[in-house]
């Protein structure tokens, strides 16, 4: 045997067992605390490979959102045929889709897969500034509802999607009751908005029914929570988890990213992705509804 040179490769290292693949379809936010980039850093963070579909580039800081570019319907359908081929997804994450046409799209090659869907009807930016126009709002509703394993709205968005007013907890089980009957399989309706001591989310498959309450956090650093909650939701079915479980786990690790999130900026600011939640602190109370 010929002794190793010095500047010889190394054999490969055997490779690690594939980690389950989600698609995250979303727009950019170069301030990272949202968009893809939240959704890339949760998906890493939970232990699932992130394929990552931008739908749309914003411009936007922890203050304020400035403007915002949609990419056309052609390199958006590019895109998810270049994954379709060769990375087949475990579950897949729908955030920002900025219009109707990529709406389309997007319900388009939902029809060709078996994998669960996550959608978190973005509507406006946690700084500000609308990210679907009216026209996409109805095209989410006709198209890509159906669609769904699970809706993840707060409450502005379930207000707008229902026509009805979101604001006390009865209000809360309506509104979400009638997104459930709109197609999705199960429904997360968020109540950061709602103010109160307890942050509770409602969550509803039609057949289960229960509150998550965890305590508030006084915090600015809340930039993407949405973005956050629902691709942890969609890690935990990409890992085989029902989906009240994936809820409960993605509420902590939006828990755990609020209290631990680093200070930057001067609005409001980014989770910290430090892993899957461990602590009790961070997991919700489940409440029976
Ligand atoms: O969290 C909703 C959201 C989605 N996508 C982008 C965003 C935001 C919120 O700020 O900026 C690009």
């Amino acid at each position: 045997m010929p002794r190793a040179t010095p500047n010889a490769p190394r054999p490969p290292r055997r490779a690690a067992s594939a980690p389950p693949i989600v698609w995250a379809i979303a727009g950019t936010d170069p301030s990272g605390g949202a968009g893809i980039a939240a959704d890339l850093k949760t998906l890493q963070a939970l232990g699932v490979y992130g394929a990552p579909v931008v739908t749309a580039v914003t411009a936007q800081n922890t203050r304020a959102l400035r403007e915002i570019e949609r990419c056309s319907e052609r390199i958006v359908r590019a895109q998810l045929r270049a994954l379709a081929e060769d990375l087949p997804p475990a579950a897949v994450k729908i955030g920002m889709l900025g219009g109707a046409a990529i709406v389309r799209v997007v319900a388009e090659a939902l029809a060709e897969l078996t994998a669960p869907a996550v959608c978190d009807p973005v509507l406006a930016a946690t700084v500000g500034g609308a990210l679907l126009d009216a026209p996409g709002r109805a095209a989410l509703v006709e198209l890509l509802l159906p669609r769904l394993a699970a809706l993840t709205p707060n409450a502005p968005e379930a207000a707008a999607l229902t026509g009805l007013p979101v604001e006390t907890p009865e209000e809360v089980r309506r509104a979400a009751d009638r997104l459930l009957a709109m197609g999705p399989r199960a429904v997360v309706l968020k109540g950061g908005h709602l103010g109160g001591r307890e942050s509770r989310d409602y969550f509803t498959d039609g057949r289960e029914s229960f509150w998550m309450a965890s305590p508030r956090l006084a915090s600015r650093n809340t930039h993407g929570t949405g973005c956050v909650f629902s691709s942890a939701l969609a890690a935990g079915l990409a890992l085989g988890r029902t989906p009240a479980e994936a809820a409960l786990w993605a509420k902590a690790y939006v828990h755990q990213g609020i209290r631990r999130g680093p200070a930057l900026g001067g609005g409001r600011g980014p989770l910290a992705h430090p892993g899957p939640p461990r602590a009790a602190r961070d997991f919700p109370r489940r409440e029976t509804a």
